[in-house]
């Protein structure tokens, strides 16, 4: 007996619920000098923000009960494009559908514990993940299920034995689809960015904090712990702008953006809110330390020199803080503003100062 021209006997059984695949990470440093030279533009167009890269490599379930059918697929897709995962049965297919969302589904008509037909509604009731391309395999007496398999949410089918090359030129199709699809989801994720992003520092914008601040608020409340909204404003920034041009204005803007991000653990965010005003939100820090932590920030900010027109110029900046302990219920919005009223007070009392002000403690 042959498929594709090569004898049953010449393949060793492939092993079905198996698979192979491989991801990647990055991160950016901080210095005065990067931002000098007036050519470079924004150096974080979308900073530490989130951004996945369209992944090229096709991942491929292989959803059949005979090994023989599995093992030729894999030889027809031997190509490092792509990255297999085999099922013998519907219910491991949907399990190894749910672990690894592949972008491409071939799938036998008849498997022992449920349809094809069944696969394709299963995997098209869940709109949560990228599109999956679906090929449905039948054989000749079973091509009344083709109609039957489209209708259920299949892309293609083909019938067995299948001819290889017409396999890699249905899923050449396949992945033209594919890409198109991780073009949009990649472009849709760039303009979600973009509305979420301040374009001059790459820090999230007042939008992007305040939903996630709501959000981190709503757990504080839940759970008791602290959390903090600290609200930085560049002293006197205006003279900077007056005194050494927009452009120098910009490079400080940037420097304190990048201390923020640099300084900012990951469970906490930082964006900037607009003009000269930054915001910081922090979790999980007790009360005896939050005047420290946003202090840090202070001197670590009063401690920088910009060369600036030939002079080596200073800055510094005043923090205003309020925050909840202890399941407190308060919005974003009130405390932004006590947060707001603390930064007023830093800025009557000299300046280069972190005010806070303390929710009540517990008996
Ligand atoms: P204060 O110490 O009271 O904060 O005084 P200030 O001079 O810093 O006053 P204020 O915070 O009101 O100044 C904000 C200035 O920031 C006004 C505006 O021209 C400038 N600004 C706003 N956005 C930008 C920007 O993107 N780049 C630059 N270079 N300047 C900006
Ligand atoms: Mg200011």
């Amino acid at each position: 007996m042959e498929f594709g021209g090569q004898s049953v006997a010449s393949f060793a059984p492939a092993i079905a619920g198996y698979a192979i695949r491989t991801p990647t990470s990055a991160r950016v440093a901080i210095n005065v000098s990067r931002y000098l030279d007036p050519i470079r533009r924004a150096p974080f167009p979308c900073g530490d923000w989130p951004m996945n890269q369209t992944n090229r490599t096709y991942e491929v379930l292989v959803v059949d009960d005979s090994p023989v059918y599995r093992k030729l697929v894999e030889q027809v897709l031997a190509s490092e494009a792509y990255s297999l995962l085999f099922a013998g049965d519907g219910a491991q297919a949907m399990k190894l559908y749910e672990e690894h969302s592949p972008c491409l589904v071939i799938t036998d008509w008849m498997l022992p514990d449920f349809s094809g037909f069944e696969l394709c509604q299963r995997i098209r009731s869940d709109a949560t993940r990228p599109y999956t391309y679906i090929i449905v395999m039948t054989s000749n007496t079973e091509k009344c299920n083709v109609v039957k398999g489209l209708q259920a949410g299949a892309d293609d089918y083909l019938t067995k034995p299948f001819d290889s090359g017409e396999m890699v030129a249905r899923i050449g199709v396949g992945r033209r689809i594919i890409d198109l699809n991780r073009e949009l989801a990649a472009k849709s994720q760039r303009l979600e960015e973009a509305a979420r992003t301040d374009p001059l520092t790459g820090l999230p914008n007042r939008r992007a904090i305040e939903e996630w601040a709501s959000k981190q608020l709503r757990g504080a409340t839940r759970h008791g712990f602290p959390l903090w909204v600290a609200v930085g404003d560049i002293d006197s920034f205006k003279t900077i702008n007056d005194s050494f041009g927009h452009d120098a204005g910009d490079i400080v803007l940037k420097t304190f953006a990048d201390l923020l991000r640099k300084n900012t653990r990951a469970s906490d965010i930082c964006g900037r809110l607009g003009g000269d005003e930054f915001l910081l939100v922090l979790t999980h820090v007790e009360r005896a330390h939050v005047q420290a932590t946003v202090n840090r920030f202070r001197e670590q900010f009063a401690s920088l020199s910009f060369p600036l027109q030939g002079q080596s110029v200073r800055v510094t900046a005043s923090f205003g803080v309020a925050g909840v302990e202890n399941k407190d219920v308060e919005g974003f919005g009130s405390l932004l503003r006590k947060a707001d009223q603390m930064l007023y007070e830093a800025k009557r009392a000299g300046r280069n100062l972190v005010c806070l002000s303390l929710p009540p403690s517990l008996p």
